[in-house]
C-alpha cells in the first residue's frame, strides 16, 4: 500500500490520525497517510513564510518562468493526473482532462496577470500631489480544498496566489489525497529547478490539520471550499484574528425553464448540469423551475436523456456517469430519498434508486422528484445527483423561488425573450446568472462564487487575484509645500 507523506515540506508527525483512502469505483485501497499535528502544521507555515520573502521580491513578469515551467510539466503529466482523478474521486475522463485543462486555463491567465497586476491613478484635490494605489502580496495563503475538483479548484487559488507574490500551504481532501500528493510532486519540482522549493508546500489530513493550518499565526489568509459548516468554522477562526478568508461553500443551485425556451436545447444544458460529476459539482442543478407550459414537455425529454446514462466504472469508455465518492455520500442519498417518499408531499419522476451490483454500493440513479408542497430539506444541499422538480405560471414567482434557499452560487434561465432573460439577471441573488446555458460548467475567466450561504468569496478570473493581495492607499506630494486636504488652512 503507497503511503504518502504527511506534508511537503515532509516533517515527521505524531503517528495519531490515520487515514485509508479508497477508490469509489470499486473500495480497493489507494493510499494511506497520517494526518499532519499542529506541529507539523507550524513548521510547513514557517518554510513557505520564509519562501515568501524571496519570492515576494521576484518582479510580476519574472514569475513567469515558474509559471510557464508548471503549465509544461502539467501537460507532461496529465495521463499520471487522469488516472489518479478517476481512480480517486471517480470521474469520466472526458470530465477528468476537462479537469486538468482547467487548471492549464487558470496558469495562461495568471501569466497575461503578471504584467497586468495593475494598480489606478486617482486625482488629488491638492495641488502637486500624486494618489494611486498599489497592491502588495499577503503572505502565506492556506487554501482547503474539497475532493471534487482536487485538481482544478486548487489550482484556482494557488496560482492567483503565488503570482500576486504569496506562497501557499494546501491542505487537500482526505478523500482525494493521492491526486494532490501526485500534483504536489510536479509543482514542488518546478519550484526548486527555480530555486523557490517551498513556494507550494501541502499538509495532509482531515478537519484537525485544516484547524491547524487555519489558526497558524503564519497564514494571512484561508480560501476553503467545502461545506458550510466547514466554512462558518473557518470563518469565525479567521475573524478572531482579522484574518483573510474566501468561502465557497455550499451551492442550491436552480435552472428557470421559461415557456418560449429553445427545449432541446435547455434538457441537453441541464442534462450535463444533472448527471455530470454525478451531480458532485457545486454549480450541479439541485432545483428545476419549469414554466407549467413546458413542464411535460420538459420532463418527458429528460427522462428519456436520463434512461440512457450508462452508469459504472467511470474508466470504461461507455459510462457516462460514476460512483458517488463514498458509501456515507450513498447513504445519504439513500435518506433523503426514503424521506421524501415517506414524509413529503411530493413524488419521485425519474430514478430513486441504489444500483445493485457492483463492489460497493455509491452507484446510484439521477433522480428527479416532482415537489408539490415545498419542504425544509430542499434547503439543504444533497451532494448528489437529485433534483427538486417545481412548476410556476408567472416569472416572478419563478425568481422568488430561485432566491429562496440559504446558499447563493449559480442560477440560470433559459428564455428566447431578452426581457425575461435580463428580469432574471437582476432578480437572481447568486454569484453566478447564466441565460440559456446551465450553472455548471463555468470558465475560469470570470470571476467564481457565490452568496449568503456559499460565502461571498470569490476565485479564479476578473479581478479576484485582488482578493490575494493588500492594498495599499499612496499619496505623494511632490511639490515641497505643504497643504491639508479639506481645504483646512492650519495655523502655522
Ligand atoms: C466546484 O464544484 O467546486 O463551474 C467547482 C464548474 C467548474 C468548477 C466547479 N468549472 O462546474
Amino acid at each position: 500500500m503507497q503511503t504518502i507523506p504527511e506534508s511537503i515540506p515532509q516533517f515527521e508527525s505524531e503517528k495519531k490520525y490515520h487515514y485509508i483512502k479508497t477508490s469509489p469505483i470499486d473500495g480497493e485501497v489507494v493510499c494511506e497517510f497520517y494526518g499532519a499535528d499542529e506541529n507539523t502544521v507550524s513548521r510547513v507555515c514557517e518554510a513557505a513564510y520564509q519562501e515568501f520573502l524571496n519570492w515576494s521580491k521576484v518582479p510580476p513578469p519574472k514569475r513567469i518562468d515558474l509559471l510557464t515551467s508548471i503549465y509544461n510539466s502539467i501537460l507532461n503529466a496529465k495521463e499520471e493526473l487522469v488516472d489518479c482523478i478517476q481512480t480517486e474521486v471517480g470521474k469520466i475522463r472526458e470530465e477528468a482532462v476537462g479537469e486538468i485543462q482547467e487548471a492549464l486555463d487558470i496558469i495562461n491567465f495568471c501569466i497575461g496577470l503578471c504584467r497586468t497586476l495593475e494598480g489606478r491613478i486617482f486625482p488629488s484635490e491638492r495641488i502637486n500631489h500624486f494618489m494611486f494605489e498599489q497592491w502588495h502580496p499577503l503572505g502565506v495563503c492556506g487554501v482547503i480544498t474539497a475532493f471534487n475538483f482536487p485538481v482544478a479548484v486548487f489550482s484556482w487559488n494557488a496560482f492567483l496566489a503565488i503570482t500576486c507574490g504569496n506562497s501557499v500551504v494546501w491542505k487537500p481532501s482526505e478523500l482525494a489525497p493521492k491526486t494532490a500528493y501526485t500534483f504536489m510532486k510536479i509543482l514542488k519540482n518546478e519550484c526548486e529547478k527555480q530555486g523557490f522549493g517551498n513556494l507550494i508546500c501541502a499538509v495532509f489530513g482531515g478537519p484537525e490539520t485544516g484547524s491547524f493550518l487555519v489558526e497558524n499565526n503564519r497564514t494571512a489568509l484561508i480560501s476553503a471550499t467545502g461545506s458550510v459548516r466547514m466554512g462558518s468554522d473557518v470563518a469565525q477562526k479567521c475573524a478572531k484574528n482579522f484574518k483573510k478568508v474566501i468561502l465557497e461553500l455550499g451551492g442550491n443551485n436552480a435552472v428557470i425553464v421559461h415557456k418560449d425556451a429553445n427545449l432541446d436545447l435547455a434538457v441537453n444544458a441541464c442534462f450535463f448540469g444533472i448527471v455530470g460529476t454525478s451531480g458532485q459539482r457545486c454549480t450541479s442543478i439541485r432545483r428545476l423551475i419549469l414554466h407549467k407550459d413546458v413542464f411535460e414537455q420538459f420532463m418527458d425529454k429528460m427522462i428519456r436523456k436520463l434512461e440512457g446514462v450508462v452508469i459504472g466504472d467511470p474508466r470504461d469508455p461507455k459510462v457516462m456517469m460514476g460512483p458517488l465518492i463514498s458509501d456515507a455520500a450513498a447513504l445519504r442519498f439513500e435518506e433523503v430519498v426514503h424521506f421524501i417518499k415517506n414524509c413529503t408531499d411530493s413524488e419521485i419522476l425519474y430514478g430513486g434508486k441504489l444500483l445493485d451490483g457492483f463492489p460497493v454500493r455509491n452507484y446510484v440513479q439521477p433522480t428527479l422528484v416532482k415537489v408539490n408542497t415545498p419542504f425544509d430539506l430542499i434547503n439543504n444541499e444533497t451532494f448528489a445527483p437529485l433534483v427538486y422538480c417545481f412548476e410556476y405560471e408567472d416569472i416572478n414567482d419563478a425568481i422568488t423561488l430561485n432566491n429562496s434557499v440559504p446558499q447563493g452560487l449559480s442560477s440560470a434561465i433559459f428564455t428566447d425573450s431578452l426581457q425575461v432573460a435580463f428580469t432574471f439577471l437582476g432578480g437572481s441573488d447568486c454569484g453566478l446568472a447564466n441565460v440559456n446555458t446551465s450553472t455548471s460548467g463555468a470558465e475560469i475567466g470570470l470571476a467564481f462564487g457565490g452568496e449568503k450561504q456559499t460565502g461571498g468569496g470569490r476565485e479564479a478570473g476578473s479581478d479576484s487575484w485582488k482578493n490575494y493581495m493588500r492594498r495599499q492607499s499612496c499619496v505623494v506630494n511632490w511639490g515641497g509645500i505643504f497643504t491639508l486636504s479639506q481645504n483646512i488652512n492650519f495655523p502655522s
